[in-house]
């Protein structure tokens, strides 16, 4: 399993976290930040390779495969232990806000004793900060506000998170004696881009074995409520989990019930109302006489209101119970749909994986055409050049050329920057060879609106620019998106034939479902990217998809759900002006 790179990950980035804290090397620091990426990213579980095998994985020394073996033999690494006692853990929580580095954490709490988030908050609303070295009325709002955000993300779990989890707790149950299904439903179900707590449904004639499995499986950290119909538990990274058992017959209307949205449920209710029908968890009854009427699966219960089957994806009381019922609803864009990824990095900018394995598995996900798109020169830290690009273009097309005609063919493209004012890194003369052009923005995110909404449209009229990515630049729970007038450029993405972005990485998620619906009502199309940066994030699509799903898209609005000679039609058209 893919658990125990992520472990390493985490251990790791602690460790270069605490070594910033205690004011060690910063190079020493980063060092570790590297490796810790690699590793997170890497396709092989490390528990299964050797300190030869280690040292082969990129930015991974000596002295990291020391500590990495030192840790899956025997759970412990003392350098990392002996820099956790130096520091108390509240200190390393408030590096978590946004705005507040590990030095200036440090100094918190050295300076004025703070070592929770509690009491930094406390300590800014008394102005404490402002006398201290380093800080002033400036840095108090910029932490103040960093803390807003964490709270805002409050405790939601991120959807990736929370689907591991779920994916891991459905497998466990389902292979209990006794169980007829087993599923999760919830805003997971519905695939809301954050998730306050996963809920569990299992159909089996005796709940008891299922709850024993549920409280004794190895991440449950506390039992929270122990019951025969529901128990929750609290898992080892925090997260709360729901199970319900109910019986067989009852499984459709319990998936129904506990999907929600609560929105979409009071809506659903309101027609059984109507039809003289009762509807629970339990299933649709007739209201006077209490005969049941359906209950088994939620295509019955929503036949009999008169309803298509919703997908879960729509359950948000956003016109999905008219569609149903008058028939419309849209065939919604799924995963199997993707016949390419327009936004992907290699080992040449900052991925972690060379050309070949990125290729290998875009492959192996069964694409018909797979977009390169490294970082362009003004992401400096990048060390980009035209030499650099060529090269890798020449590569690149001496793998097309020695390809069956039925493999994936490769365009190559490029992720440029927009800056301050909306130019990008190469002019016309060098990105017109290019297959396909992401533009994006990387830098001064706090510009005023109207300044970033010119920037933002002066990309779009670029005509080069084929897909504006990430366009907010929100890392959900951590950086608000940009401050655009939204409308404005997504009237300039569909006035000039520029995609927008619905980048699948599930820290951006940007395009959000609510931003996609408002961009599709000016007409815009939609390039569904994972922006991977190595092999695994190839498979962050599913999450894209969600969002996708959840803006009632189409194949029609996805660019990279069509034939490549349709796609290539589109890209061309904005280069010859054809606009739409
Ligand atoms: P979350 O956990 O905050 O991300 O969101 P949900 O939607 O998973 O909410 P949760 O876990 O509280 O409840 C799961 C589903 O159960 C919810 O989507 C709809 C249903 N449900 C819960 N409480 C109520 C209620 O009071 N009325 C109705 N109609 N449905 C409810
Ligand atoms: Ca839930
Ligand atoms: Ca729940
Ligand atoms: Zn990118």
């Amino acid at each position: 399993m893919a658990r125990s790179n992520e472990e390493v990950e985490a251990l790791l980035r602690e460790y270069a976290d605490l070594l910033l804290i205690t004011g060690g090397d910063a190079f020493r620091a980063r060092a570790y930040e590297k490796a810790a990426r690699a590793i997170g990213g890497h396709p092989v579980d490390v528990a299964r390779l050797d300190e030869k095998g280690l040292r082969a994985i990129p930015n991974v020394g000596r002295s990291i495969a020391d500590k990495v073996l030192a840790f899956l033999t025997t759970g412990t690494v003392p350098a990392v232990e002996e820099a956790r006692a130096a520091i108390p853990a509240g200190v390393r929580e408030l590096t978590a806000i946004p705005a507040l580095g590990p030095k200036k954490a440090m100094l918190l709490y050295e300076e004025l004793r703070i070592s929770s988030v509690d009491q930094l908050a406390d300590a800014i609303e008394q102005h404490r900060l402002r006398d201290l070295k380093g800080f002033g009325p400036k840095s108090e709002e910029n932490i103040a506000h960093g803390i807003g955000l964490l709270r805002a993300a409050g405790n939601r779990i991120p959807l990736d998170e929370a689907m591991e989890v779920a994916d891991d707790i459905v497998a466990a149950l389902s292979a209990v004696p006794g169980c007829r299904r087993c599923a999760y439903a919830g805003s997971l179900r519905r695939m809301r881009e954050t998730v306050g707590d996963v809920d569990i449904l299992v159909a089996a004639a005796e709940s008891a074995p299922f709850m024993e499995a549920f409280t004794g499986l190895p991440f449950t950290a506390e039992v929270i409520a122990h019951g025969s119909k529901k128990t929750s538990i609290r898992t080892t990274k925090g997260l709360q989990v729901d199970l319900r058992v109910l019986p067989l017959d009852a499984w459709g209307a319990g998936m129904l019930y506990f999907t929600g949205s609560k929105a979409h449920n009071i809506r659903v209710r309101a027609i059984a109302v109507r039809h003289g029908l009762k509807l629970s968890e339990y299933g649709l009854f007739e209201a006077k006489s209490g005969k049941k009427i359906a209950s088994r699966s939620e295509e019955d219960v929503y036949a009999r209101l008169g309803m298509e089957w919703i997908p879960p994806t729509l359950r948000e009381d956003r016109g999905e119970i008219k569609a149903a019922l008058d028939g419309s609803l849209p065939a919604l864009v799924r995963e199997s749909d993707l016949r390419g990824d327009l936004h992907t990095h290699t080992d040449l900018t900052d991925g972690l994986e060379p050309l070949e394995n990125m290729i290998a598995k875009a492959e192996g996900r069964g694409y018909a055409y797979y977009a390169v798109t490294d970082h362009a020169p003004k992401l400096y830290m990048q060390q980009m050049t035209e030499e650099k690009m060529l090269a890798q273009r020449k590569r690149l097309r001496e793998l097309d050329r020695g390809r069956g005609h039925r493999d994936t063919r490769l365009l190559h493209g490029v992720e440029l920057n927009i800056d301050a004012d909306g130019e990008v890194d190469w002019p016309g003369e060098f990105l017109e060879d290019f297959d396909v052009c992401v533009a994006s923005v990387h830098s001064q995110f706090g510009q005023d609106r109207d300044t970033m909404t010119r920037r933002l449209v002066r990309a779009c009229e670029n005509p080069h620019v084929n897909i504006i990515g990430h366009p907010t630049t929100r890392l959900i729970g951590k950086r608000p998106g940009v401050d655009a007038d939204l409308d404005e450029v997504f009237a300039a993405c569909a006035r000039t034939g520029t995609a927008l972005e619905i980048n699948a990485h599930p820290d951006r998620l940007d395009l959000s479902d609510e931003n996609i619906l408002r961009a599709k009502s000016h007409g815009v199309v939609f390039a569904l990217d994972s922006d991977a940066h190595s092999t695994r994030d190839l498979d962050h699509m599913r999450f894209g998809v969600g969002m996708a799903q959840r803006a009632w898209l189409t194949t029609d609005d996805v660019i990279n759900t069509w034939s490549l000679t349709r796609l290539r039609r589109f890209l061309h058209t904005k280069r010859t002006g054809g606009g739409r």
